[in-house]
């Protein structure tokens, strides 16, 4: 969070987060750059008289003056546009947490695991100052998230626009009346996340914050499983026992159904395929290699019967006619195997055109060189070991909610 007389950004606490900081370093360092630059030229233009008897024109100058910009402009725009595209990237989340604004306080759903859905509300703490919290910042429920765990954020509003924000981790997602907007949740480390509603909802606007605890993968699946079942039991107390055999014959009928459906569309897709391999795409190559050659045969005996009735009518025409196309024949032959020069001038063509698209290939992998190191302001080894956290976390996540399902 941010502390007194602070400068810069807050820490990063997400991928983006530090992505965003990175960003904002290097075009701070190019805008000084090109300041200071600038400055200088205009002092000097200031102090001096640029004019002279006979330099009236360089061609050279008003290239680079016009080249040197775009340069710069693309440096900065490139990176920021990757950034945009990667802010709305979901990659493969585990699970959901829903965000509903409210005048004034935040509710927040987990609700995609078991049928249940767990809710709550989370109020600003008033005097939080006086127990040691953050004034105006604290609040009775906080959102609990995974750390270095891909999870799903969706945003939308009970009533009016809010926004919920927190900008360490560079998230900012409007909360729209009739609308879901969904975010990317992975933060980097565990901790306490401040950040407050950024769209003016009315009076109490400034007295719903956000605050977001992430924890551990085995805390958060332990503690939402707890919460599930919770809310499970609630539900079950209120329905009371009111089953019937009827309901149970239902139940049994539907689970049988399920399972007959599963095994025969397993066996369907099994047969589909052995079909389509075995005898489907073997048939169809015979098929049709054996539909080209009669083609081909058909072809030639009707050609040579059509010859042979010409021959009879009138036998020196085509004989003539058929010297000349053997003879033509052979001499295509003769050419090809007497003019192998032109076959190895062949070779040199394609080896000439071989070699300028290796150039071409050359020339893109330095532009996505010089891109990547444009637009990525983390090192390689850090997404390494992030990707690394981030896997061994789903499988945890998965394994802890897969083992708890069995026994319960
Ligand atoms: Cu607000």
């Amino acid at each position: 969070m941010s502390f007194w007389s602070q400068m810069g950004l807050q820490e990063g606490t997400s991928v983006l987060g530090v992505e965003v900081q990175g960003l904002y370093d290097y075009s701070m360092f190019l805008i000084t750059m090109i300041f200071s630059f600038v400055s200088c030229i205009m002092v000097k233009i200031l102090m001096k008289k640029f004019s002279g008897r006979v330099y009236l024109e360089s061609q050279w100058l008003e290239i680079m003056w016009s080249i040197l910009p775009v340069g710069f402009l693309v440096a900065l725009g490139l990176p920021s546009i990757k950034l945009l595209y990667l802010m709305d990237e979901i990659s493969l989340p585990e699970a959901t947490i829903k965000t509903v604004g409210h005048q004034w306080y935040w509710s927040y759903e987990y609700s995609d695991s078991r049928g249940s859905s767990y809710s709550f509300d989370s109020y600003l703490v008033p005097d939080a100052l006086m127990e040691g919290g953050y004034r105006l910042l604290e609040v009775d429920h906080r959102c609990v998230v995974p750390s270095l765990l891909c999870m799903r954020g969706l945003v939308t509003s009970d009533d009016v626009i809010h926004s919920w924000a927190i900008p360490s981790s560079s998230i900012k997602v409007d909360g729209v009346p009739g609308r879901i907007n969904q975010i990317s949740l992975c933060f980097l480390r565990t901790g306490v996340f401040y950040g407050q509603c950024s769209e003016l909802c009315g009076v109490n606007h400034s007295f719903m914050p956000i605050c977001v605890e992430s924890v551990s993968t085995e805390v958060y699946t332990n503690w939402i499983i707890e919460n599930h079942n919770l809310v499970l039991q609630e539900m079950a107390n209120k329905g009371g026992n009111s089953w019937t055999w009827w309901g149970v014959l239902v139940a049994v009928a539907k689970a049988v159904g399920n399972g007959v459906y599963w095994v025969v569309s397993m066996y369907g897709m099994f047969l589909f395929y052995l079909f389509y391999y075995s005898f489907y795409i073997p048939g169809k190559f015979v098929v049709l290699g054996g539909l080209e050659i009669t083609q081909w045969f058909v072809e030639s005996a009707f050609a040579f019967i059509k010859w042979s009735l010409w021959f009879s009518n009138s036998p020196v025409e085509a004989s003539i006619y058929a010297i000349l196309y053997l003879a033509g024949n052979l001499w295509g032959a003769i050419v090809f195997t007497v003019t192998s020069p032109v076959k190895a001038s062949f070779w040199l063509v394609k080896g000439i055109f071989k070699g300028v698209m290796g150039l071409c290939a050359l020339s893109y992998y330095t532009f996505e060189a010089i891109a990547h190191s444009l637009t990525s302001f983390t090192e390689d080894s850090f997404r390494e070991f992030v990707m690394q956290e981030v896997n061994l976390n789903t499988k945890k996540f998965v394994w802890i909610i897969t083992d708890r399902y069995k026994n319960g």
